[in-house]
This record gives structure tokens, sequence and C-alpha cells, in this order.
């Protein structure tokens, strides 16, 4: 999609501090991070909810959360982690491509759940 921010990253038409990249995958560090180290994880063809994402590339998707959250965690240090996805504008999803969240969480910073963390 040529109007679509994130496919516009994976296209390298806009920089990004890109942490991983497989076939179907891109993570990249969010550019309004929450917190140190927050990381953005996309599939790379255009999706823009989860329920548009086909089955396959939402395995591919969920494969790298699972090897990237705990990297991202170690990278800053962080014992926990916050990861989610805003699915649909009403939900607060302003970006309509598929992505989640990695949100390194540290112990001083309140342990508040996510929807505290963005109010
Ligand atoms: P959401 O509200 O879930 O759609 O979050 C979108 C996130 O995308 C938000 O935390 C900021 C981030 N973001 C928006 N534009 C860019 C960009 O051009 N580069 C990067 N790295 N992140 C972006």
């Amino acid at each position: 999609m040529d109007d679509c921010i994130f496919c516009q990253i994976v296209a390298g038409d806009i920089p990004s501090r890109t942490v991983y990249e497989g076939d179907d995958v891109l993570a990249f560090l969010d550019a309004n991070p929450l917190a140190p180290g927050h990381t953005l994880v996309i599939p790379k063809d255009h999706h823009e909810s989860l329920a548009d994402l086909p089955a396959d590339e939402g395995r591919a998707l969920f494969s790298a959360l699972h090897e990237l959250t705990p990297a991202a965690e170690s990278a800053v240090d962080a014992p926990a982690s916050t990861v989610a996805f805003n699915n649909g504008e009403e939900a607060g999803q302003e970006v309509p491509h598929v992505h989640a969240h990695i949100v390194p969480r540290f112990s001083d910073d309140g342990g508040r759940p996510i929807h505290a963390l963005v109010s």
C-alpha cells in the first residue's frame, strides 16, 4: 500500500531502526517509545487488522514475537514486558497495518497495565 507508513518502512523508503528482518516479518524500534527498547513487530505484507492476517503470517508473527520479546527485554535489561496489539481505530490503532508492540517494563515503572501506560 503506497500510503501506508509501515509498508514504506518495509520497502526502505522511510528509515527505521530495524532490529530483526525475516521473510515475512520486520521488527523495528517505535518512533515514539513508551519505554527504552519499545519495538514494533509487523507482517511485511499489508493487512489492516488481525482478522485480515492469513494464518501462516499470523504464525510467523507469533514466532517472531516469541523470539523478540525476551531479546527486547534483555537488550535494555528489563525483567518483563507488555506485548499488545491495538486492533482497530476504536482501540487506538493509529497505523492501519497490523503491528505488535513489545514494551519493556521495569521494576520502577509502577507496574501499571497497558491501558494506564497510554492514558
Ligand atoms: P498504534 O497506536 O498501535 O497504531 O501505534 C503506532 C505506533 O507506530 C506508535 O507507537 C508510533 C509508531 N510510529 C508511527 N509512525 C512511525 C514511523 O514512521 N516510524 C516508527 N519507527 N514508528 C512509527
